[in-house]
């Protein structure tokens, strides 16, 4: 994949970033914060007696620096979606959305805007794992030229709740329990699965987040969807409801719930890691950006209110038109500053889009800002992630903790005599609010479509593939397993019953519910596009940036090893050799190789395939080798793509239980062979990269 070179806008915000930047190096000394040189930073102060045993001196102004600058430096960590990774990026607009906004970021095709992502999971603490069952955030700052524009988005395009005033009761009841603050990073308890029943407007998404979507193989294989519904306004003043939608070049793929689990243990750290290789690697994860329109007199032509955060807007009824692409391409530089620090709010908006009555909007519109304020106070916008690169100024926003900024002259009101920091017409770039008529009474309500909330739901779960619906219903079984009280998980097979009965009665059998015996919701069977992950497939295929396991020990052939390894480097996969020991492992032709990795060390759930050449090395380590053998058994488990030649042929197939692999040189045939690939001869002629081999035996 070519790297993309960086973009004028995207280095305008890096530029920006430069000023706040310093690089360690070994001509700067040591200095305190106020800048003094430090002789001895290893040695508190203390009276030196005899024997350099007296007391510690308070005086000591360098350690009590050191000391309690530590006892600080943490922020609160966020209330959700505390966990996360972020990259800097670009956006590139291949079409002009001039028809309907008038938004310089979604109607100059000639800008790149700069921005910053942050991937996160929702449940657990900032040191949780990456890998649980979880809806993913995907929040997106654009540095744009009339200011920030954030989508605060999700991997799962609709949400828990209609109204905001839930959303605290939906987070305590997810988080640990508050008795034993169990359990960590995972909705499978009690307080989840009550909460959630007592909403039925939950349950579309609980079908969403107990599929293969909340455990993503990578950031950059899933979608990011803004959810909640806002509004475009072009220069007529005409307004639009839009969705806002981010489609990954790569495709969608998830892990399957067994490596996730195990990955959460193995290397918590999965998915930064992931994210951070691919673009260190100029592999830069790309997003194709779409909207989904609704002109504003047709919002009431759908059987679904569109303002309602738990529904979708069926592709068939709203096609997206892709528009645009969002690119990551430059890792950060630091975590705290950069991807700890960022802040989002729904409520940022820039001229040209705006608001919808969506009711969880709303209510996010005004959480957010709050948020910041408590996590980083009120001058959070100062902060070099956090600032634009547009010039901006409010004389009155300003003190308050930590200002940074030193804004000269005397006025810090307006108006003032001197005209100073005039506001701009709508014509010098303004923003406006689009001048909704409204009327009616105060009450506490929604309207009237609000009320259904299984359609979708049913949809959803008709469209799945088998393989998809088994998922599910193994998802939703492991949570409910999970759960001890039996008012929960019993009540919760009942709530499953409206969507599938079979489902229900798959669950209800495995975790111990009543068998509902009819389903309180009869199922019209409809399916929509778009809801199958299996639809979105990368347009080419690639194995580039997947993590490849080569298996050695003494006694390989050294040919092999290298022309597979090879072969598959020159497509950018990420290849690594696995071996019996790092000490180094040596080839029947007498090479010594050093693998990256021993056969404990890094286990099979971290790879996306693993090639065994022939040699002697199967009869004499591999089959001697206990977790050599589980490399393999696991792999197939996990179906992972498994290659082996020559005397790794046999080997595979015993510790996969199979006595013969059908391969053959076409897809079907590929999926016949249960995704083991296995040849006679010199790899890769035997095992051609990409594609089927073209003999096997045995
Ligand atoms: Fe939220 C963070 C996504 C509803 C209140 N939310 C947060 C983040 C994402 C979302 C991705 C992390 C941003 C980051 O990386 O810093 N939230 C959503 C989506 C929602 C949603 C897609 C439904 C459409 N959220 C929602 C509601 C409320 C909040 C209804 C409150 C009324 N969300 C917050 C928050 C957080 C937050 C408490 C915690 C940290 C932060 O804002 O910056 O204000």
């Amino acid at each position: 994949m070519a790297a993309t070179t960086k973009s004028r806008a995207a280095d305008a915000k890096f530029a920006d970033m430069q000023k706040d930047t310093v690089e360690v190096n070994d001509k700067q000394y040591m200095t305190t914060d106020y800048g003094i040189k430090i002789s001895d930073p290893d040695h508190w102060l203390r009276v030196a007696s005899e024997k350099n045993t007296g007391p510690m001196l308070l005086e000591d102004q360098i350690a009590r620096e050191k000391i309690m600058r530590f006892d600080h430096e943490r922020i609160p960590e966020r209330v959700v979606h505390a966990r996360g990774t972020g990259a800097f990026g670009t956006f590139r607009l291949f079409e002009s959305a001039a028809d309907v906004t008038t938004a310089g970021v979604l109607t100059d095709t000639s800008r790149e805007t700069p921005l910053f992502l942050r991937f996160s999971t929702v449940q657990g603490s900032k040191g949780s794992a990456d890998t649980v069952r979880d809806v993913r955030g995907f929040a997106v700052k654009m540095y744009t030229d009339e200011g920030n524009w954030d989508i605060v988005g999700n991997n799962i395009p609709v949400f828990f709740i209609q109204d905001a005033i839930k959303f605290p009761d939906l987070i305590h009841s997810v988080k640990p329990e508050p008795h034993n603050e169990v359990p960590q990073g995972q909705s499978a308890h009690n307080n989840f699965w009550d909460f959630v029943y007592m909403h039925s407007e939950s349950t579309h998404m609980n079908y969403w987040q107990m599929s293969d979507r909340a455990i993503p193989r990578s950031y950059r294989m899933m979608q990011g969807f803004g959810v909640n519904t806002y509004s475009l306004v072009n220069k007529e003043g005409k307004r639009h409801f839009v969705k806002f939608h981010f489609t990954p070049e790569l495709g969608v793929h998830s892990l399957v719930w067994d490596e996730a689990l195990k990955i959460c243990g193995q290397d918590p750290d999965f998915h930064r890691k992931d994210l951070m290789d691919a673009i260190e690697a100029g592999h830069f994860p790309r997003w194709k950006f779409g909207l989904q329109l609704i002109p504003e007199e047709k919002l009431d032509d759908f059987e679904f209110d569109p303002l309602d955060a738990t529904k979708v807007w069926p592709e068939e009824l709203v096609p997206i038109q892709y528009i645009g692409e969002l690119e990551l391409n430059r890792n950060i530089d630091e975590f705290h500053p950069q991807t700890e620090q960022v802040a989002f709010c729904t409520s940022h908006i820039v001229p040209g889009i705006d608001f919808s009555n969506d009711p969880l909007l709303q209510g996010r519109n005004f959480s957010y800002f709050d948020t910041q304020i408590s996590r980083l106070g009120p001058n959070w916008e100062e902060l070099p992630v956090n600032r634009p690169v547009c010039p901006y100024m409010n004389l009155a926003n300003r003190d308050g903790p930590m200002r940074h900024r030193i804004t000269k002259g005397t006025v810090n009101y307006w108006p003032n005599r001197f005209n100073a920091n005039p506001p701009a017409e709508p014509s010098q770039g303004g923003f406006t609010s689009y001048p909704e008529k409204q009327q009616g009474i105060k009450a506490r309500a929604l309207s009237e479509k609000f009320k259904e909330h299984y359609n979708q739901a049913q949809t959803f779960y008709n469209s799945l593939s088998e393989i998809e619906k088994l998922h599910l219903a193994k998802a939703f079984s492991f949570e409910l397993d999970h759960c001890d009280d039996p008012i929960v998980y019993k009540r919760m097979t009942e709530r499953i019953a409206a969507v599938s009965s079979q489902l229900a009665q798959t669950v209800a059998t495995n975790v111990g519910g009543d068998l509902p015996s009819k389903s309180p919701k009869p199922n019209p069977g409809h399916k929509a596009k778009g809801l199958s992950q299996l639809e979105y497939q990368p347009k080419t295929p690639t194995i580039a940036t997947r993590r490849i396991a080569i298996l050695l020990a003494d006694g390989f052939d050294f040919n092999a090893y290298t022309t597979m390894k090879e072969a598959l480097a020159s497509q950018g996969a990420f290849v690594f050799t696995i071996g019996a020991a790092r000490q180094g492992v040596t080839a029947e032709s007498g090479q010594k190789v050093v693998p990256d990795h021993f056969f404990s060390g890094m286990r099979s759930t971290l790879f996306d395939a693993v090639f065994i050449p022939g040699g002697k090395h199967v009869a004499d380590g591999l089959a001697k080798n206990g977790v050599a053998k589980f490399w393999v058994t696991e792999s197939f488990a996990h179906l992972k793509a498994i290659a082996g030649v020559n005397e790794a042929v046999p080997f595979i197939m015993k510790q996969i239980g199979l006595n013969e692999v059908r391969v053959a040189a076409s897809d079907s045939a590929l999926e016949d062979s249960y995704g083991v690939v296995t040849g006679y001869g010199d790899a890769p002629s035997t095992l051609k990269v990409g594609e089927v081999g073209p003999q096997a035996k045995g």
